[in-house]
C-alpha cells in the first residue's frame, strides 16, 4: 500500500513538473510587449474615413445630396438663421436609417454628426418643414 502512495506522488510529482516546464515559457511571452497590429481589419474601405459636412438652412440642404462610403460620417451644421431638424425618412417616424436624427431642432449654429456603419440609401427631410428634402447614398 506504501508503495502504491509513493508511485502516486511520484507520478503527480512528474506531471506538474511536465505542467510547469510547458507553462513556463508563454508565462515569459506573456510579459513580452505584443507587436500592435495594424491593418488587420477585413472588409473596410481601404480609403480612410471622410465627414461630409452638409450645411443646412433657408436654402436647405447643401449639398442636397450626397453619396459617401460605409464609416463616413456625415455633419449637418445649421447656417440659416431659423431652427432646422435634419432627420432620416419618412417623416415623421425617420425609421428609413436608425439614428440619423438629431432628436431634437438645431438651432443657429448648431450641428449634429453621424457615422454610417452600412450600406444603405437615406431620405433626408428638414422634419419641421418636410418639403425641404435631400438624399444620402451609402455605398
Ligand atoms: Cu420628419
Amino acid at each position: 500500500m506504501k508503495t502504491l502512495i509513493v508511485v502516486v506522488v511520484i507520478i503527480l510529482l512528474a506531471g506538474l513538473g511536465v505542467w510547469y516546464f510547458y507553462s513556463s515559457p508563454a508565462t515569459e511571452t506573456g510579459s513580452t510587449p505584443l507587436p500592435t497590429p495594424t491593418g488587420t481589419q477585413t472588409g473596410v474601405p481601404t480609403t480612410a474615413a471622410k465627414e461630409v459636412v452638409v450645411n443646412v438652412g433657408e436654402t436647405g440642404f447643401l449639398p442636397k445630396d450626397v453619396t459617401l462610403n460605409v464609416g463616413d460620417s456625415i455633419k449637418f451644421v445649421n447656417v440659416g438663421t431659423k431652427a432646422f431638424w435634419p432627420a432620416s425618412g419618412p417623416h415623421p417616424v425617420h425609421t428609413a436609417c436608425p439614428g440619423l436624427d438629431p432628436k431634437k431642432a438645431l438651432d443657429k449654429g448648431d450641428a449634429f454628426s453621424f457615422v454610417f456603419s452600412q450600406a444603405e440609401t437615406c431620405p433626408i427631410h428638414n422634419h419641421l418643414d418636410p418639403s425641404t428634402t435631400g438624399s444620402i447614398t451609402v455605398k
